[in-house]
């Protein structure tokens, strides 16, 4: 079964949004491998986000995900990575379908919400980067 990294940004875990998002993801049929509450340093949201170190809102992006709490997750689920995507809806909240949880949650492109693995190589480098084997319960 293909599992998937998810993140409930500082956003949407500050406007009380975390139940109401765990609540859609166990309702889409995803299950919660793994799951915590964290709150990243800079540092450990420039580590996370090194593969836009060169884009101009990487400042931005870091500063934001350094700003609050955050729930991390692991999620499993056929198709996993593609299915949390469409269930998170297009990165700006603005362009996001009805129903997406951006759409319902996101506020604007720099606060939309909720995070995503885009391909199984990632999927995998950012589970590690957050939780150890033991702590992926199947
Ligand atoms: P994520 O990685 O957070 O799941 O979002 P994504 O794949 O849909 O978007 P990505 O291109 O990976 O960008 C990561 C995050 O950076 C912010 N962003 N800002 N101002 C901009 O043009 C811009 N573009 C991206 C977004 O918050 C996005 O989620
Ligand atoms: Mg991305």
């Amino acid at each position: 079964m293909e599992r998937t990294f998810a993140i409930v940004k500082p956003d949407a875990t500050a406007a009380g949004f975390t139940g109401r998002i765990l609540a859609r993801i166990e309702q889409e049929g995803f299950k919660i491998v793994a799951i915590k509450k964290i709150f990243m340093s800079k540092k450990q949201a420039e580590g996370f986000y090194a593969v836009h170190s060169a884009r101009p809102f990487f400042n931005d992006l870091t500063s934001f995900m350094s700003s609050g709490p955050c729930v991390v997750m692991v999620l499993e689920k056929d198709g996993a990575i593609k299915e949390w995507r469409n269930l998170m809806g297009a990165t700006n909240p603005a362009e996001a379908a009805e129903g997406t949880l951006r759409k319902e949650f996101g506020k604007n492109i720099d606060n939309n919400a909720t995070h995503g693995s885009d391909a199984p190589e990632t999927a995998a480098t950012e589970i590690a980067y957050f939780f150890s084997a033991l702590e992926l319960v199947g």
